[in-house]
């Protein structure tokens, strides 16, 4: 007898990209979306024994109303077409007040409709037994905790049961590397606990990259995100996994994703270039994609006024709709370029600022004249201030 799983984590539902304007943001969301949909459409299609959400559903322990409702509206269809969800707290879920105090996802426990592992501490983990025919798994499950040092490492503590047991994890399991060095110190896990133990499968959320490790024969995997979060995932293959589980051990299947391409170019810049702006015209213009997110980065020396023929307000301008979204990033060195000492500019920022004052000085009367006097002397003397530092 065997049982079918698929495990997932880090859908990451309701971010924000900061770095977008609103409306390319919001399409994100989307993207966010579909990546959730295929998860959804393949589960429903496959109709496994249990569906693993390991965490980072959501990005914000208080997302909007839409997100949250499209999520419950389909996990309801997986729940009603026979597959048993369960799913754990990742950071992004778990609430670190009083305030917000439940996680989002128990919505789903409360409508009956998925089990949720609320508890957060390791030496005594939940269990919940799923039976088919005359077999079980047992299901292992604890959320993130926000509260754990980050150098004590943890050893997580599982009862195991007569059947198959697997464990479900949101933390830096010792031994897989992330793409992002400062996830290995959230909710660090031992890798001799996990050696240790009896599980046949540990499965794991947070890191965004696949990853999977045997430790003494406890096959240990990370699904990765569903879609690029961050440029460090940029030439990252998104997937989840499809698992079966019978006496035998532990089969699965990586099940690829598709996702918004998202590119880092370097472009090396010199003096002997005739055009620069020319040359990066030409670049963009070739390599336009609607769906692409590019980030230029533009590397080299060059003298000032070699500098001064660069236009990169204009070629965004000129660019942004050949391209889901871009950016110039300006990473050239200046040579033959004395930093002018602030007097000698025209207009720099305390004359500007004084100047500022003292015409709306000049306006006013009384009191208020006073006080823009004072305002005036204070905002001198930090702008003094910052230039000597
Ligand atoms: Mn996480």
């Amino acid at each position: 007898m065997s049982f079918t799983i698929v495990h997932t984590a880090d859908f990451h539902l309701d971010r924000n990209f900061s770095y977008l304007s609103d409306e390319k943001s919001s399409q994100r969301r989307k993207d966010l979306l579909k990546a959730f949909q295929q998860v959804v459409d393949f589960t429903l299609e496959n109709k496994p024994d249990a569906l693993l959400i390991c965490g980072d559903t959501f990005d914000k322990v208080l997302p909007r109303n839409p997100p949250r409702v499209h999520f419950i509206r389909n996990m309801r269809k997986i729940h009603e077409n026979g597959t048993e969800i369960y799913l754990i707290g990742g950071n992004h879920d778990v609430p670190k007040g009083v305030k917000e105090g439940t996680m989002t996802i128990e919505s789903l426990e409360a409508a009956g409709l998925a089990n949720v592992f609320k508890g957060n501490d390791y030496s005594n983990i939940e269990c919940k037994s799923l039976n088919k025919d005359s077999d079980v798994l047992n299901i292992h499950g604890v959320s993130f905790n926000p509260f754990y040092p980050s150098e004590k490492f943890i050893k997580p503590q599982v009862n195991i049961k007569d059947g198959y047991n697997i464990l479900m994890m949101h933390g830096a399991l010792q031994g897989i590397t992330p793409l992002d060095a400062d996830y290995e110190e959230d909710n660090p896990i031992d890798s001799s606990a996990i050696s240790n133990t009896n599980l046949d499968y540990v499965a794991l959320g947070h890191y965004h990259n696949y990853g999977e490790k045997t430790y003494d024969g406890t096959l240990a995997c990370y699904s990765g995100s569903t879609e690029k979060i961050t440029f460090l995932e940029e030439n990252d293959k998104k997937c989840f996994l499809y698992l079966e589980v019978d006496g035998s051990g532990v089969n699965y299947e990586k099940i690829s994703l598709k996702n918004r391409p998202m590119r880092t170019v370097n472009m090396n810049i010199n003096e002997s270039i005739q055009d620069i702006d020319h040359k990066i015209s030409n670049y963009l213009f070739e390599n336009a994609n609607k769906e692409l997110i590019l980030r230029l980065k533009l590397k080299g020396r060059l003298n000032f006024d070699k500098y001064k023929t660069l236009h990169k307000m204009k070629l965004y301008n000129d660019y942004i709709n050949y391209y889901f979204w871009f950016s110039i990033i300006d990473e050239l060195e200046l040579s033959q370029y004395e930093l002018l000492a602030l007097e000698k500019i025209e207009d720099n920022p305390i004359k500007v600022y004084k100047t500022y004052m003292n015409q709306r000085i000049e306006k006013l009367e009384g009191i208020e004249k006073e006080k823009y006097k004072q305002a005036r002397d204070i905002g001198v003397n930090i702008l003094s201030q910052v230039r000597e530092d």
